[in-house]
């Protein structure tokens, strides 16, 4: 062990019941970094956010359409990927250390995947903003999604594994803690926060299979020109395999403060200790196989397929809805505690004059609604209908830029003084961001899903087609573009507010006297959930196999059809070898005696010259 940590195992055993800071001054600083990391992504996903939303709704434009791109890749990578991750990694290590009642094992390693993380941010971070010079030929316009064919700079690629590497030892790091924890706590059940870390971790490390695979064995090696191609349909799939699970990696911390502090600052305790155990093992075994349900448009893949992929997607509506029933019972709990009566009137009794339980409430609310856009998303048909419109942002809106930042962003205000040992700067100022960010997100979610019902697309700068009119049955595009803009800049507002309560709460607010650093107790404990709940490696061998069922017979077809590194250049779209096969019947011997390959091109050449003056 090394020093800092010996010295942070006084500092527990001395004031049991401090704050967080006091128990654990070292792991403090780090959960401190990781948070402020966050938080400043938080900050330029935000600004490239408002700047995109002024952009495409016509109302204030000072970037060219062109740098649009690089806007959205900044706005969704800094956001999805560094906001969310880096805010995890802060909380499943207070959660970890705070439930096992021990501090990380070596600080030193724990400063090593923090700062692995950080270095991958700034390549990848980096390679993006490169995106806005003409200084460097560095760029990286490919969006969080970064599907082939478009390629980014092999910097960014380097950079993702390494953040992803960072994420991975600080698995290892939890893992640890828990193992030794264990050898010396024989029989003992897993804390919840340690099992809900755990099972995320487990998930994790399955899901980042899919993505390192598709980076390190295709992406990266064609962005350095080591290979000419790549399969498009197969790097999709192995995105997919894991951009559905990360999803869960960005609900999961939420998730976590709605069961473990949401009930505490209700003033009750947690409904259910067992079923929270139950939640996070179907989400373990049930998010990695269902990724295809994101490809119902992909050509390339079966029908079959994807009918399975949705079937699999509507099981993972089981641990959400136990997680609503969950939360709510709880929360009723707490309101009984505190005088609330009625079937309803309970409601009243909550606290919601407190920024930490009104931002969670409201991150509540509006999960519900993207739960329901979220299952007409999952369905085969439907999907065809909203797949690539304003719908979508519409959707992970209300689910990640809500449900979960919203969260996080309310966390903080409990997280803030058991890190710093300082109250929060401005209560008043941080209930009124939390009450902007929900009004704002209703104005810009709302319109967003129904711009996507007419249609209006996703992912452009230019959505108002020159000559085309949108046909609305309600209001008008105006007004949509209208709402999807005041939206964004109480957004905006919101986020401002919030980065002015954290850092004048950092370097301003008063030392007072702070609740201490715990968490939610249970009405029904662990001693009620049985034993195999526990057992993580049996999850673990379930959760492959489904992975099993579910991917080889489709990435067996996709590798049969593309070939593993792709089509090569002869494999021309099907109805070019459907026309030049007709061609060679019709004009029969003449061009047989050609090389195949030129006369295809050849005629491929004629009939496009001859259809465009048809056209013409
Ligand atoms: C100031 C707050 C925000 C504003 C004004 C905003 C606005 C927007 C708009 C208008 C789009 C659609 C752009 C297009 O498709 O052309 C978008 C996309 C997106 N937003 Fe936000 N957003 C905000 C906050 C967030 C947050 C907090 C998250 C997640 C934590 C988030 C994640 C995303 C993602 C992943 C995309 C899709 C990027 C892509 O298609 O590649 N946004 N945002
Ligand atoms: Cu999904």
């Amino acid at each position: 062990m090394s020093e800092a940590a010996v010295k942070s195992t006084d500092a527990t055993t001395e004031d049991e019941g401090g704050i967080y800071l006091d128990q654990f001054p070292a792991e403090a600083k780090v959960i401190r970094s990781a948070l402020y990391s966050s938080f400043l992504a938080l900050a330029l996903g935000g600004l490239f956010g408002i700047i995109q939303t002024l952009h495409r709704t016509d109302i204030y434009r000072f970037i060219d359409s062109e740098t649009y791109y690089t806007v959205l890749t900044a706005h969704g990578v800094f956001l999805v990927i560094t906001f969310t991750i880096f805010f995890l990694v802060g909380v499943f290590t207070w959660a970890v250390t705070t439930s096992l009642d021990r501090p990380v094992e070596d600080i030193r390693f724990t400063w090593l995947w923090y700062g692995l993380m950080s270095l991958g941010t700034v390549m990848a971070g980096g390679a993006i903003l490169a995106g806005f010079t003409d200084a460097t030929d560095i760029s990286a316009d490919v969006l969080f999604t970064f599907y082939a064919p478009m390629q980014a700079h092999p910097l960014f690629y380097a950079g993702l594994v390494i953040f992803v590497v960072g994420t991975w030892l600080a698995g290892a790091d939890w893992f640890r803690s828990w193992w030794n924890w264990k050898q010396e706590n024989p029989g003992e059940r897993i804390p919840l926060p340690t099992f809900m870390v755990l099972t995320t971790m487990i998930m994790w490390y399955i899901a980042t299979l899919g993505v390192a695979t598709a980076i390190l064995v295709f992406l990266l090696p064609w962005s350095l020109g080591l290979i000419d191609s790549v399969n498009p349909t197969l790097t999709r799939t192995l995105f997919w395999f894991f951009g559905h699970p990360v999803v869960y990696f960005w609900l999961m911390p939420a998730y976590m403060m709605w069961y473990v502090l949401l009930p505490k600052v209700s003033g009750g305790k947690l409904f259910s200790d067992p079923l929270a155990r139950v939640v996070f093992v179907l989400f373990l075994l049930l998010s990695t196989p269902v990724g295809i349900h994101h490809q119902y448009l992909d050509p390339g893949i079966s029908e079959g397929f994807k009918f399975i992929a949705m079937t699999n997607t509507m099981f993972l509506l089981l641990p959400s809805l136990l997680t609503a029933f969950t939360v709510v019972a709880s929360m009723e709990h707490g309101a009984r505690q505190r005088g609330g009566s009625g079937r309803l009137a309970w409601l009243k009794a909550l606290p919601w004059r407190d920024p930490v339980f009104a931002g969670m409430a409201l991150a509540g609310i509006m999960f519900a609604a993207g739960g329901f856009s979220g299952m007409i998303n999952a369905g085969m048909n439907i999907n065809y209908l909203v797949h690539n419109t304003l719908w979508v942002p519409g959707h992970f809106h209300l689910t990640v830029g809500t449900a979960v930042a919203l969260t996080l962003m309310a966390a903080t205000y409990w997280f803030m003084p058991q890190l710093t040992g300082r109250d929060l700067w401005n209560r008043s100022v941080a209930l009124v961001q939390v009450v902007l960010w929900f009004v704002g997100m209703t104005f810009m979610t709302n319109a967003m899903h129904r711009a996507g019902l007419l249609g209006m697309p996703r992912r452009t700068a230019e959505p108002q087609y020159e000559g085309f009119e949108f046909q609305a049955g309600v209001g008008s595009v105006a007004e949509l573009d209208a709402q999807i803009a005041i939206g964004g800049a109480l957004l905006a507002i919101s986020i401002v507010l919030f980065l002015t309560n954290v850092v004048l709460t950092a370097v301003a607010g008063k030392r007072s006297d702070l609740p201490d650093n715990s968490y939610a107790d249970t009405l029904s404990g662990p001693e009620d959930s049985p034993l195999v709940l526990d057992n993580l490696k049996l999850w673990t061998a379930i959760a492959l196999v489904l992975v099993v069922f579910a991917y080889s017979l489709p990435l067996l077809s996709i590798v049969e059809r593309g070939g593993l590194f792709g089509p090569d250049v002869t494999a021309f779209p099907q109805h070019i070898q459907f026309v030049a096969s007709m061609a060679v019947s019709v004009v029969g011997d003449s061009l047989a005696t050609i090389d195949p390959v030129s006369s295809l091109a050849q005629f491929a050449d004629t009939t496009i010259a001859t259809l465009t003056g048809v056209i013409r």
